[in-house]
């Protein structure tokens, strides 16, 4: 008899891939360590009734009935159930990896520490106006799992696939055709523990392209410039700080693209919705990408000019009494906060804190120079990035027990002229589900003082 596939996870990515096996006419069991978890609430989820649920522990004995054990991206690769797994021999999948199995069609696949979400919001607009809607898919870590959307691909489709570190843990096969690693800063260490892991981990987006394809780069990023040194795939450059003789760059205010001897304006900054230098690279890395899957320039340009900014990413919200009130709940790690506080052009009062991550504050502080005038502490790391601040000569701080006190507090305390940022360098876990509903909760709060009926 045919062996069942396990499915670790009962969240999005879980329930898409049970959803997918079964469309594919495979056996799927769940497993969640939660044993809390309500049975029938998932089975309705997946829209099975009869669907097997495994809750807490797996013993060996029940391990050895799988093939394979299709793992989501949240659980972490060193939990005793996967090494229960291991032992039996059954092979472990990340979900991207059953849905690329099962997928048709071009996968464009963007990876990287921070601006993921907005340049594979944008490459997937450039995508879509070149294939339309029903040829072009947005898929993974952005939100919609992979798995939900890969057996509507056809040949003839161009997916853009946001995908994390923790998705990229267990591929195998997962093949596309053209990637980006955008950058790679410190973040999820409590999870890959080194920065030589987690760097690795990036890097093996690329492990299956070949050297007729191509790999989008930051150059500016002293790691990436390395990997791309030895990487086995073609790899097209990018860069905010200099020219390049052949990919992406910025001169001045200007974003250009040079690629075999000719030179091709694409836009001025002051012609794009999205602000700040951090933009300016996830649209070059899109532009490359676009081209290595031949967009026409045109349809580039056009998009590239009508984009607006991805909700939680720099996100203005309102302006009240003359302070502005911007949306970054999306600034989960330090690196992620100090590209907002560089969009920030007026003095700023600084939400922060949150979960720890196990992540160090230092540059995230240093990068608050004059601008930032006040910090707003929240959540876990509050007392642990207060202590990091005070070293580095910052005194301005506050605590909030919630973020209701704290745009309480950061209205009282900006003046006509001033920003105030939610940009936590923190994830939200904890006291929100996720950064959507922080940066969601936040512009409630925002607009309550703005229309108070
Ligand atoms: N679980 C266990 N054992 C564990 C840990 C978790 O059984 O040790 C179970 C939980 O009980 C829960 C399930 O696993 O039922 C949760 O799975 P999940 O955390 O993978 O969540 P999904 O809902 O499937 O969402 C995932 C991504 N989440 C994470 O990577 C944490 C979403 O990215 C992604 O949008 C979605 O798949 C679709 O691809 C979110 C994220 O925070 C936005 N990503 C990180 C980031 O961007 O920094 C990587």
């Amino acid at each position: 008899m045919e062996k069942a596939v396990l499915v670790a996870g009962s969240g999005i990515s879980g329930i898409s891939a049970v959803k997918l096996l079964r469309q594919v006419g495979k056996q799927a069991v769940l497993y969640d360590g939660n044993e809390n978890l309500d049975r029938d609430k998932i089975r309705e989820q997946a829209g099975d009734s009869s669907l097997e649920i495994i809750l807490g522990e797996l013993t060996e004995e029940t391990a050895k009935r799988f093939e394979c054990c299709v793992i989501s991206p949240g659980i972490p690769l060193e939990v005793p159930f996967v090494g229960v797994l291991r032992k039996c021999g059954v092979p472990i999948w990340s979900e991207v990896e059953l849905a690329y199995r099962h997928a048709q069609g071009t996968l464009a696949a963007i990876t990287g520490t921070n601006g993921k979400t907005t340049t594979t919001a944008l490459l997937g607009s450039i995508v879509q106006n070149w294939v339309g809607k029903e040829r072009g898919f947005v898929v993974g870590n952005i939100g919609i799992p992979y798995t939900q959307m890969a057996c509507q691909m056809k040949d003839d489709s161009v997916t853009v696939a946001e995908i994390s570190s923790f998705q990229l843990e267990s591929i195998v096969d997962f093949h596309p055709n053209v990637t980006a690693i955008l950058n790679i800063t410190p973040d999820h260490l409590d999870r890959h523990h080194t920065m030589e892991c987690y760097e690795q981990v990036k890097e093996s987006i690329t492990k299956n392209q070949t050297r007729r394809e191509w790999c989008i780069l930051n150059y500016e990023d002293e790691r990436l410039r390395r990997f791309g040194e030895h990487a086995g795939v073609n790899v097209l450059y990018f860069s905010s700080q200099r020219k390049l003789d052949e990919g992406m760059y910025m001169d001045g205010d200007v974003i250009f693209l040079s690629l075999d001897g000719e030179t091709y304006e694409i836009c001025r900054t002051e012609e794009c919705h999205l602000v700040g230098q951090c933009n300016y690279e996830n649209i070059m890395a899109a532009v490359g990408m676009a081209v290595c899957l031949g967009v026409p320039m045109e349809i580039i340009r056009r998009t590239v000019k009508a984009f607006r900014a991805v909700e939680h990413r720099i996100e203005f919200v309102e302006e009240i009494h003359g302070v502005c009130y911007y949306n970054d709940s999306k600034g989960t790690n330090p690196d992620a906060a100090i590209q907002g506080i560089r969009a920030m052009n007026r003095p700023t009062i600084l939400i922060g804190g949150g979960y720890d991550k196990g992540a160090e504050y230092d540059e995230w502080i240093a990068a608050f120079g004059t601008k930032v005038k006040k910090l707003i502490l929240l959540g876990q790391t509050a007392e642990k990035i207060a202590a990091c601040a005070r070293k580095h000569g910052f005194f301005q701080l506050t605590f909030a027990d919630s973020l209701d006190e704290a745009v309480a507090l950061a209205a009282q305390e900006a003046e006509a002229g001033d920003a105030v940022l939610l940009s936590p360098a923190c994830a939200s876990w904890g006291m929100f589900k996720n950064y959507e509903e922080r940066g969601r909760i936040f512009k409630e709060l925002v607009r309550k003082m703005k229309n108070p009926a």
